[in-house]
Protein backbone atom coordinates (compact mmCIF):
# COMPACT_ATOMS: atom_id res chain seq x y z
CA UNK A 1 0.00 0.00 0.00
CA UNK A 2 1.64 3.14 -1.02
CA UNK A 3 1.10 6.69 0.40
CA UNK A 4 -0.23 8.69 -2.16
CA UNK A 5 -1.80 12.23 -0.70
CA UNK A 6 -4.95 11.61 0.38
CA UNK A 7 -3.32 8.53 3.10
CA UNK A 8 -0.90 11.00 3.93
CA UNK A 9 -3.12 13.97 4.95
CA UNK A 10 -5.05 11.34 6.29
CA UNK A 11 -2.43 9.88 8.62
CA UNK A 12 -1.22 13.53 9.71
CA UNK A 13 -5.19 14.25 10.75
CA UNK A 14 -5.12 11.12 12.70
CA UNK A 15 -2.16 12.02 14.56
CA UNK A 16 -2.90 15.49 14.82
CA UNK A 17 -6.41 14.11 16.33
CA UNK A 18 -5.16 11.92 18.93
CA UNK A 19 -2.88 14.65 20.06
CA UNK A 20 -5.80 17.36 20.70
CA UNK A 21 -7.92 14.69 22.16
CA UNK A 22 -5.20 14.09 24.64
CA UNK A 23 -4.09 17.76 25.25
CA UNK A 24 -7.77 18.48 25.69
CA UNK A 25 -8.59 16.01 28.24
CA UNK A 26 -5.34 16.63 30.12
CA UNK A 27 -7.48 19.94 30.88
CA UNK A 28 -10.50 18.73 31.35
CA UNK A 29 -9.69 15.76 33.72
CA UNK A 30 -8.29 18.79 36.09
CA UNK A 31 -11.75 20.11 36.03
CA UNK A 32 -12.37 16.60 38.19
CA UNK A 33 -15.59 15.70 36.15
CA UNK A 34 -14.22 12.69 33.88
CA UNK A 35 -14.20 9.59 36.66
CA UNK A 36 -11.33 7.19 36.55
CA UNK A 37 -7.85 6.52 35.65
CA UNK A 38 -6.71 7.93 32.27
CA UNK A 39 -3.22 7.35 30.99
CA UNK A 40 -2.60 9.86 28.32
CA UNK A 41 -0.86 8.81 25.18
CA UNK A 42 0.60 12.64 23.43
CA UNK A 43 4.13 12.00 21.98
CA UNK A 44 3.38 8.60 20.58
CA UNK A 45 1.03 9.04 18.25
CA UNK A 46 3.36 8.00 14.94
CA UNK A 47 3.70 4.18 15.94
CA UNK A 48 -0.01 4.07 16.48
CA UNK A 49 -0.79 5.62 13.10
CA UNK A 50 2.05 4.05 11.33
CA UNK A 51 0.96 0.66 12.42
CA UNK A 52 -2.93 1.49 11.36
CA UNK A 53 -2.74 3.35 8.00
CA UNK A 54 -1.60 -0.45 6.97
CA UNK A 55 -5.08 -1.89 8.55
CA UNK A 56 -8.93 -2.37 7.11
CA UNK A 57 -11.44 -2.40 9.88
CA UNK A 58 -11.54 -6.33 9.22
CA UNK A 59 -7.94 -6.61 10.76
CA UNK A 60 -7.41 -6.79 14.46
CA UNK A 61 -6.01 -4.77 16.96
CA UNK A 62 -5.52 -5.28 21.10
CA UNK A 63 -4.82 -2.20 23.09
CA UNK A 64 -3.57 -1.47 26.56
CA UNK A 65 -4.49 1.11 29.27
CA UNK A 66 -2.82 3.70 27.06
CA UNK A 67 -5.23 3.22 24.74
CA UNK A 68 -6.93 6.28 23.24
CA UNK A 69 -4.65 6.80 20.34
CA UNK A 70 -4.91 3.06 19.25
CA UNK A 71 -8.73 3.64 19.02
CA UNK A 72 -8.43 6.89 16.71
CA UNK A 73 -6.20 5.33 14.58
CA UNK A 74 -8.10 2.16 14.03
CA UNK A 75 -10.79 4.68 13.00
CA UNK A 76 -13.06 4.81 16.32
CA UNK A 77 -15.21 7.53 16.43
CA UNK A 78 -14.11 10.83 18.50
CA UNK A 79 -17.75 12.07 20.06
CA UNK A 80 -18.04 8.48 21.01
CA UNK A 81 -14.75 8.31 22.49
CA UNK A 82 -14.92 11.42 24.61
CA UNK A 83 -18.65 10.24 25.35
CA UNK A 84 -16.91 6.88 27.11
CA UNK A 85 -14.14 8.27 28.89
CA UNK A 86 -17.03 10.95 30.44
CA UNK A 87 -19.03 7.77 31.26
CA UNK A 88 -22.18 8.59 29.43
CA UNK A 89 -24.60 6.30 28.02
CA UNK A 90 -23.90 6.25 24.86
CA UNK A 91 -20.60 6.14 25.01
CA UNK A 92 -18.94 3.03 22.42
CA UNK A 93 -19.00 1.07 24.98
CA UNK A 94 -22.24 2.83 26.96
CA UNK A 95 -20.26 4.38 29.06
CA UNK A 96 -19.11 1.16 31.14
CA UNK A 97 -15.94 0.99 29.62
CA UNK A 98 -14.17 4.59 30.17
CA UNK A 99 -10.83 4.92 29.26
CA UNK A 100 -9.21 1.65 30.12
CA UNK A 101 -11.90 -0.55 28.63
CA UNK A 102 -12.61 1.16 25.68
CA UNK A 103 -13.29 -0.88 22.74
CA UNK A 104 -15.24 -1.02 19.17
CA UNK A 105 -15.69 -4.00 17.10
CA UNK A 106 -17.25 -2.97 13.94
CA UNK A 107 -13.69 -1.11 14.05
CA UNK A 108 -11.95 -4.46 14.71
CA UNK A 109 -10.72 -2.32 17.95
CA UNK A 110 -10.66 -5.76 20.27
CA UNK A 111 -10.14 -3.49 23.52
CA UNK A 112 -8.23 -1.46 25.79
CA UNK A 113 -6.99 -3.90 28.53
CA UNK A 114 -5.52 -2.57 32.03
CA UNK A 115 -3.46 -6.04 32.48
CA UNK A 116 -0.39 -5.51 31.57
CA UNK A 117 0.67 -8.12 28.99
CA UNK A 118 -3.13 -9.16 28.54
CA UNK A 119 -2.79 -8.04 25.31
CA UNK A 120 -0.69 -10.31 23.57
CA UNK A 121 -2.58 -13.42 23.92
CA UNK A 122 -5.89 -12.24 22.81
CA UNK A 123 -3.96 -10.91 19.68
CA UNK A 124 -2.88 -14.26 19.30
CA UNK A 125 -6.06 -15.90 19.64
CA UNK A 126 -7.85 -13.60 16.93
CA UNK A 127 -4.86 -13.74 14.72
CA UNK A 128 -5.77 -18.21 14.85
CA UNK A 129 -9.20 -16.69 13.97
CA UNK A 130 -7.49 -14.84 10.84
CA UNK A 131 -5.36 -17.72 9.69
CA UNK A 132 -8.71 -20.23 10.21
CA UNK A 133 -10.51 -17.62 7.93
CA UNK A 134 -8.01 -17.22 5.31
CA UNK A 135 -8.83 -17.11 1.63
CA UNK A 136 -7.78 -20.20 -0.50
CA UNK A 137 -6.22 -17.27 -2.42
CA UNK A 138 -5.02 -13.75 -1.79
CA UNK A 139 -4.43 -12.20 1.06
CA UNK A 140 -5.42 -12.67 4.94
CA UNK A 141 -6.50 -10.25 7.62
CA UNK A 142 -4.06 -9.61 10.88
CA UNK A 143 -4.05 -9.22 14.15
CA UNK A 144 -1.65 -6.45 15.83
CA UNK A 145 -0.72 -6.63 19.43
CA UNK A 146 0.56 -3.40 20.97
CA UNK A 147 2.26 -3.15 24.00
CA UNK A 148 4.88 -1.12 26.05
CA UNK A 149 8.48 -1.88 27.59
CA UNK A 150 6.97 -2.76 30.61
CA UNK A 151 5.09 -5.54 28.96
CA UNK A 152 7.96 -6.83 27.00
CA UNK A 153 8.79 -8.24 30.40
CA UNK A 154 5.74 -10.45 31.11
CA UNK A 155 5.21 -14.14 31.08
CA UNK A 156 1.99 -13.96 29.20
CA UNK A 157 3.90 -11.86 26.28
CA UNK A 158 6.53 -14.67 26.35
CA UNK A 159 3.70 -16.94 25.70
CA UNK A 160 2.11 -15.33 22.90
CA UNK A 161 5.13 -14.66 21.11
CA UNK A 162 6.66 -17.98 21.07
CA UNK A 163 2.63 -19.64 20.53
CA UNK A 164 2.34 -17.24 17.05
CA UNK A 165 5.55 -18.30 15.72
CA UNK A 166 5.00 -21.80 16.56
CA UNK A 167 1.39 -21.76 14.55
CA UNK A 168 2.59 -19.07 12.03
CA UNK A 169 -0.10 -16.77 12.28
CA UNK A 170 -0.28 -13.06 11.79
CA UNK A 171 0.16 -11.50 14.74
CA UNK A 172 2.52 -8.48 14.33
CA UNK A 173 4.22 -7.35 17.89
CA UNK A 174 3.65 -3.60 18.53
CA UNK A 175 5.94 -2.69 21.75
CA UNK A 176 6.59 1.03 21.64
CA UNK A 177 9.26 1.77 24.01
CA UNK A 178 8.61 4.98 25.94
CA UNK A 179 11.57 4.57 28.34
CA UNK A 180 9.26 3.66 31.38
CA UNK A 181 7.24 1.41 33.19
CA UNK A 182 5.52 3.63 35.06
CA UNK A 183 7.97 5.13 37.23
CA UNK A 184 10.44 2.66 36.39
CA UNK A 185 13.26 3.34 33.20
CA UNK A 186 13.26 0.53 30.50
CA UNK A 187 17.04 1.22 30.96
CA UNK A 188 16.83 -0.93 34.88
CA UNK A 189 13.78 -2.94 34.00
CA UNK A 190 14.49 -4.72 30.29
CA UNK A 191 17.41 -7.47 31.56
CA UNK A 192 18.86 -7.39 28.26
CA UNK A 193 17.87 -3.63 27.78
CA UNK A 194 16.95 -4.76 23.48
CA UNK A 195 13.16 -5.93 23.30
CA UNK A 196 14.30 -6.35 19.26
CA UNK A 197 16.61 -9.20 20.14
CA UNK A 198 14.90 -11.07 22.94
CA UNK A 199 11.47 -10.94 19.55
CA UNK A 200 13.83 -12.26 17.02
CA UNK A 201 15.28 -14.99 19.58
CA UNK A 202 11.53 -16.28 19.85
CA UNK A 203 12.04 -16.97 15.64
CA UNK A 204 10.56 -13.96 14.03
CA UNK A 205 11.90 -11.14 12.18
CA UNK A 206 11.98 -8.58 14.55
CA UNK A 207 12.99 -4.27 13.81
CA UNK A 208 13.48 -1.25 15.99
CA UNK A 209 12.64 1.68 14.13
CA UNK A 210 12.16 5.30 15.64
CA UNK A 211 8.70 5.68 17.11
CA UNK A 212 8.52 9.24 16.73
CA UNK A 213 9.12 9.08 12.73
CA UNK A 214 6.04 8.27 11.24
CA UNK A 215 7.22 7.09 7.92
CA UNK A 216 10.14 5.28 9.76
CA UNK A 217 6.77 3.06 11.58
CA UNK A 218 5.09 2.77 8.13
CA UNK A 219 7.52 1.60 6.23
CA UNK A 220 8.29 -1.34 9.03
CA UNK A 221 4.63 -1.80 9.32
CA UNK A 222 4.66 -2.64 5.37
CA UNK A 223 7.04 -5.14 5.56
CA UNK A 224 5.12 -7.00 8.81
CA UNK A 225 1.93 -6.76 7.28
CA UNK A 226 3.04 -8.41 3.86
CA UNK A 227 4.84 -11.09 5.75
CA UNK A 228 1.62 -11.68 7.80
CA UNK A 229 -1.11 -11.18 5.11
CA UNK A 230 1.02 -13.72 2.67
CA UNK A 231 0.63 -16.51 5.36
CA UNK A 232 4.31 -16.43 6.44
CA UNK A 233 3.80 -15.35 10.01
CA UNK A 234 4.40 -13.04 12.60
CA UNK A 235 6.96 -10.29 13.13
CA UNK A 236 7.63 -7.59 15.58
CA UNK A 237 8.35 -3.99 15.55
CA UNK A 238 9.95 -2.11 18.60
CA UNK A 239 9.28 1.58 18.11
CA UNK A 240 11.17 3.73 20.40
CA UNK A 241 9.34 7.00 21.96
CA UNK A 242 8.30 8.86 24.67
CA UNK A 243 4.74 10.18 26.71
CA UNK A 244 4.80 14.03 26.87
CA UNK A 245 2.63 13.28 30.27
CA UNK A 246 3.05 11.42 33.08
CA UNK A 247 2.21 7.60 33.18
CA UNK A 248 -0.85 8.67 34.70
CA UNK A 249 -2.90 11.72 35.05
CA UNK A 250 -1.47 13.18 38.01
CA UNK A 251 2.03 11.17 38.15
CA UNK A 252 4.00 14.32 39.52
CA UNK A 253 6.98 12.51 37.29
CA UNK A 254 9.98 13.15 39.67
CA UNK A 255 12.19 10.15 38.20
CA UNK A 256 11.92 12.26 35.20
CA UNK A 257 15.09 14.72 34.70
CA UNK A 258 14.84 18.50 34.66
CA UNK A 259 13.71 19.68 31.56
CA UNK A 260 13.43 16.19 29.82
CA UNK A 261 9.94 16.69 28.25
CA UNK A 262 10.84 20.15 27.00
CA UNK A 263 13.42 18.59 25.49
CA UNK A 264 11.83 15.70 24.17
CA UNK A 265 8.78 18.14 23.17
CA UNK A 266 11.03 19.81 21.19
CA UNK A 267 13.34 17.10 19.27
CA UNK A 268 10.53 14.32 19.17
CA UNK A 269 7.36 15.45 18.13
CA UNK A 270 5.96 13.57 15.35
CA UNK A 271 3.77 15.86 14.06
CA UNK A 272 6.91 18.54 13.78
CA UNK A 273 8.68 15.75 11.94
CA UNK A 274 5.50 14.69 9.73
CA UNK A 275 5.50 19.00 8.70
CA UNK A 276 9.32 18.82 7.97
CA UNK A 277 9.71 15.69 6.12
CA UNK A 278 6.55 16.91 3.66
CA UNK A 279 7.84 20.24 3.43
CA UNK A 280 11.28 18.93 2.20
CA UNK A 281 9.99 16.48 -0.62
CA UNK A 282 7.23 19.13 -1.15
CA UNK A 283 4.36 16.59 -1.04
CA UNK A 284 2.26 18.61 1.03
CA UNK A 285 1.89 22.49 1.37
CA UNK A 286 1.88 24.09 4.78
CA UNK A 287 -1.52 25.58 4.39
CA UNK A 288 -3.26 22.14 3.88
CA UNK A 289 -2.06 20.97 7.32
CA UNK A 290 -3.00 23.61 8.97
CA UNK A 291 -6.25 23.88 7.64
CA UNK A 292 -6.58 19.92 9.48
CA UNK A 293 -4.97 21.22 12.54
CA UNK A 294 -8.15 24.24 12.78
CA UNK A 295 -10.81 21.23 11.63
CA UNK A 296 -9.72 18.96 14.95
CA UNK A 297 -9.68 21.75 17.30
CA UNK A 298 -13.26 22.13 16.39
CA UNK A 299 -13.67 18.49 16.33
CA UNK A 300 -12.63 17.96 19.73
CA UNK A 301 -14.55 21.04 21.00
CA UNK A 302 -17.87 19.69 19.71
CA UNK A 303 -16.83 16.18 21.38
CA UNK A 304 -16.06 17.41 24.58
CA UNK A 305 -19.74 19.51 24.20
CA UNK A 306 -21.31 16.40 23.07
CA UNK A 307 -19.99 14.42 25.99
CA UNK A 308 -21.10 17.17 28.98
CA UNK A 309 -24.19 17.15 27.14
CA UNK A 310 -24.74 13.72 26.96
CA UNK A 311 -26.86 11.33 29.43
CA UNK A 312 -25.23 9.27 31.92
CA UNK A 313 -26.54 5.48 31.73
CA UNK A 314 -29.60 4.61 34.30
CA UNK A 315 -29.20 2.09 36.89
CA UNK A 316 -31.49 -0.27 35.22
CA UNK A 317 -28.37 -0.90 33.32
CA UNK A 318 -26.18 -1.53 36.10
CA UNK A 319 -26.71 -5.29 35.83
CA UNK A 320 -26.46 -5.40 32.19
CA UNK A 321 -23.91 -6.13 29.43
CA UNK A 322 -22.00 -8.21 32.50
CA UNK A 323 -21.85 -11.78 30.49
CA UNK A 324 -21.66 -12.10 26.99
CA UNK A 325 -25.12 -13.98 25.38
CA UNK A 326 -24.50 -16.11 22.38
C1 LIG B 1 -0.20 -7.46 35.29
C2 LIG B 1 -0.08 -6.04 35.73
N1 LIG B 1 0.95 -5.68 36.52
C3 LIG B 1 1.08 -4.39 36.92
C4 LIG B 1 0.14 -3.45 36.55
C5 LIG B 1 0.29 -1.99 36.97
N2 LIG B 1 0.72 -1.21 35.81
C6 LIG B 1 -0.17 -0.49 35.06
S1 LIG B 1 0.55 0.27 33.76
C7 LIG B 1 2.07 -0.31 34.19
C8 LIG B 1 3.28 0.05 33.39
C9 LIG B 1 3.25 -0.44 32.00
O1 LIG B 1 4.39 0.03 31.34
P1 LIG B 1 4.53 -0.12 29.79
O2 LIG B 1 4.16 -1.50 29.37
O3 LIG B 1 5.89 0.33 29.43
O4 LIG B 1 3.41 0.84 29.19
P2 LIG B 1 3.34 2.44 29.27
O5 LIG B 1 2.61 2.77 30.55
O6 LIG B 1 4.70 2.97 29.24
O7 LIG B 1 2.53 2.81 28.08
C10 LIG B 1 2.00 -1.11 35.34
C11 LIG B 1 3.16 -1.77 35.96
C12 LIG B 1 -0.94 -3.88 35.73
N3 LIG B 1 -1.87 -3.03 35.31
N4 LIG B 1 -1.01 -5.17 35.31
MG1 LIG C 1 6.53 2.18 28.77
Amino acid sequence: MELDRTKLLDAYRRMKTIREFEERLHVEIATGEIPGFTHLYAGQEAVAVGVCAELTDEDYIVSTHRGHGHCIAKGCDVTGMMKEIYGRRDGLCKGKGGSMHIADFDKGMLGANAIVGGGPPLAVGAAIACQLRRPASGEGRVSVAFGGDGSCNQGTVFEAMNLAVVLGVPTIFVFENNGYSEHTGADYAVGSKDITARSAAFGMPAERVDGSDFFAVHAAMQRAVARARSGAGPSTIEATTTRFYGHFEGDPQNYRAKGEIERQRATMDCLARFRATVAADGSIAAAELDAIDRAVLLEIDAAVSAARAAPMPSESELTTDVYISY
